[in-house]
């Protein structure tokens, strides 16, 4: 069963938390499921409690207290155990139905990218859950030793980058976050890459959702 999610990343500060909030709410406020994944281990406060927090596999405080660690060295430690710990992730994904939209709140300290290759590790295992047909072509073809150059790598390069264009794969998207309809705006986009709507067809729910304006409990 495939699951889908957003994974929000920027620098620290751009307002990361502020976007996962507004979405969680717009998600509840459409009766639309989903899953808050906090994986910045010096957040504190939040709108939504996380259903899933980095915090309660490790804590940065502690980190920091018991190593003798400053807060990037800190930062690093935890993902590094989180890397080590994975089952963490994958035992409170699992159980997740294909209707869930995990929304996965990450830190913005720049070193946890660039020092250490957490991104690529914690996607490709996030991609690989439940998954039988994760394609490892792109590390391979690095290794290969037949690198392309000169006029026709930057054809190829060009091509590529004119699909992505083409097929909106990487947008800009403005967002006003206490503007409901500018976060359905974004919503709108996620639910475009994943095909939330193609999966839904035979059940139709966001029909019963819009129309039903008075219905019980959040
Ligand atoms: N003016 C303004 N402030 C924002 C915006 N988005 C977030 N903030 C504020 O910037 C601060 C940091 O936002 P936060 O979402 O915690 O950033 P994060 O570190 O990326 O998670 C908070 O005080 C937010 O209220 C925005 O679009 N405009
Ligand atoms: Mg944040």
């Amino acid at each position: 069963m495939s699951k889908y999610g957003v994974l929000v990343m920027g620098p620290a500060g751009a307002g990361k938390s502020t976007f996962c909030s507004a979405l969680i709410t717009h998600l509840r406020n459409n009766r639309r499921s989903c899953f808050y994944v906090n994986l910045d281990p010096a957040a504190e406060e939040f709108t939504h409690e996380p259903d899933l927090d980095i915090k309660d596999l490790i804590s940065l405080e502690d980190v920091m207290e018991e190593m003798g660690l400053g807060p990037n060295g800190g930062l690093i430690y935890c993902f590094e155990f989180l890397l080590e710990n994975l089952d963490f992730l994958t035992e409170a994904l699992d159980p997740l139905s294909e209707e869930y939209l995990i929304v996965i709140d990450m830190p913005g300290q720049i070193e946890l990218y660039t020092h250490i290759p957490i991104l690529p590790a914690l996607v490709k295992h996030l991609t690989k859950t439940g998954e039988e047909d994760v394609d490892d072509g792109t590390q391979q073809a690095g290794e290969s030793g037949t690198m392309m150059r000169g006029a026709s790598f930057k054809r190829l390069n060009r091509a590529v980058a004119g699909l992505i264009d083409s097929f909106s794969m990487v947008s800009y998207l403005r967002l006003e976050v206490q503007d409901e309809d500018s976060v359905g705006e974004i919503l709108s986009y996620i639910d475009d890459a994943i095909q939330y709507h193609e999966a839904q067809e035979p059940r139709e729910p966001n029909d019963e959702v819009e129309y039903d304006e008075t219905a019980g409990e959040n």
